[in-house]
């Protein structure tokens, strides 16, 4: 049994009778027509300013038989992911090209240079893959039909796990793969 409160010590509870609940029913119904016309304003003005996801994919660099970042995931002929791994280019950047099948990568071993930028694209030659580097942020989905491009220096030497994170089938757990960061001869 608890005491009875004394009326002195706190103004007393406003009524939540009817019309008071009528009114920050109001009050919460017109904030949300606030949000949503600004929600539509928003996706709007984007639409119109010709605002979008980028699809162009590559990375800003132009990958010889690939347009806007898509490709033939039944072909990679025409393509440098036709033999995967790392290219040294004549301008002195290094770029990989790595392809990721039910249910391994290829090349089996990234060598990826040590102190250098590299940029790295990724596709999938069958279903959705993932391509996670251990110990680093590197986080990218190898999508069929799409290069997933990203530029990262891998700063120590030393091997490093690369393993897929995308639930892709029965093998999905073997899907491990490694990148090894060395020196590269010049
Ligand atoms: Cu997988």
């Amino acid at each position: 049994m608890s005491a009875p409160r004394s009326a002195g010590h706190r103004p007393a509870a406003p009524r939540l009778d009817h019309h008071t609940l009528e009114k920050y029913e109001n009050v919460w119904f017109g904030i949300a027509v606030i949000m949503s016309v600004l929600l539509f304003v928003t996706v709007l003005a984007s639409f119109l300013s010709g605002t979008a996801p980028s699809l162009s994919g590559e990375g800003g660099h132009h990958i010889t038989g690939v347009k806007n970042g898509r490709l033939d995931p039944g072909n990679f002929a025409a393509t440098p992911f036709a033999t995967p791994g790392l290219r040294h280019n004549a301008d002195g950047s290094y770029e990989a090209f790595v392809i990721a099948r039910a249910f391994q990568f290829e090349p089996a071993v990234l060598k990826v240079p040590v102190g250098q930028p590299v940029t790295i694209h990724v596709t999938s030659a069958d279903v959705l893959h993932g391509y996670f580097i251990e110990g680093t942020n590197i986080n990218a989905t190898a999508i069929p039909g799409q290069v997933s491009s990203f530029t990262t220096t891998f700063r120590r030497p030393g091997t490093l796990n690369l393993v897929c994170n995308e639930y892709c089938g029965t093998g999905h757990h073997n899907m491990v793969s490694s990148v090894k960061v060395d020196v590269q001869e010049p």
